[in-house]
């Protein structure tokens, strides 16, 4: 499951970070209030594809010497999918509960965990984003701890085929909102624009998933990693 990863870490895993510096800062004050009355019923989510605890992995950059930290909040443990006829759902399930505030993890601090799950649509991992599994659509959920605790979802789309600057590597974006979970939860609920997205259901597509835990010395303090699975929503 490792296999094409390589490329794929040279990109930064918090994307809004450094997005926010072109034209996405306005989506970063978004999407925080937890869902504003969004309904959500779980039996959308039809999809469910799960990953193992405890498989962290170390990417080639950014991770501590002697390799990643084991760190249940960026344990990756299910990733559930579903669409209705606007909007796609993800439900991520953590081995951890987020936490709520910069917690001390072997030496470092984690100040924010950021989990993607990327679609490649056209199973191509040539087209789309190549340094991102191949990537068309984009899914991210973040949470800052640091300096201030920010938990947001949001999307990307339409890649453009330019690596720099980061602002213009997609055509489209926008915020989640988030909907369930986050801080003080296992959980995230995450619901993104099916058109913006470009995802059609029915369509056979991998989806490839990435979650870490930056810390203040280290980016890639915790990893864990999911994918390529094969999938239609
Ligand atoms: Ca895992
Ligand atoms: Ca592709």
């Amino acid at each position: 499951m490792h296999h094409q990863s390589s490329s794929r870490h040279t990109v930064p895993h918090f994307p809004g970070m450094g997005l926010a510096a072109g034209g996405l800062s306005l989506l970063l004050t978004a999407g925080c209030n937890g869902g504003g009355g969004i309904t959500f019923d779980p039996s959308v989510l039809t999809v469910a594809l799960a990953d193992p605890t405890g498989d962290f992995h170390t990417p080639p950059g950014g991770a501590p010497p002697g390799g990643v930290v084991p760190f249940g909040p960026s344990d990756l443990t299910s990733i559930e999918l579903g669409a209705d006829t606007d909007y796609l759902y993800v439900r991520l399930t953590m081995a951890g509960a987020l936490p709520s505030q910069a917690v001390p993890l072997a030496g470092d601090q984690v100040r924010g965990i950021t989990a993607n799950v990327v679609f490649d649509t056209d199973q191509n991992p040539n087209t789309g984003r190549p340094a991102e599994a191949g990537a068309e659509a984009h899914a991210v959920y973040s949470l800052r701890l640091l300096p201030a605790r920010v938990s947001d979802a949001y999307w990307f789309a339409g890649a453009t085929g330019i690596g720099d600057p980061e602002d213009q590597r997609y055509s489209a974006h926008g915020s989640g909102p988030l909907i369930g979970g986050g801080p003080g939860s296992a959980q995230v609920v995450t619901r993104f624009p099916l058109g913006g997205l470009g995802l059609v259901p029915g369509t056979l597509m991998n989806v490839v998933a990435w979650v870490g835990a930056a810390g203040q010395q280290w980016d890639h303090l915790s990893f864990d990693e999911f994918g390529p699975a094969a999938t239609t929503l």
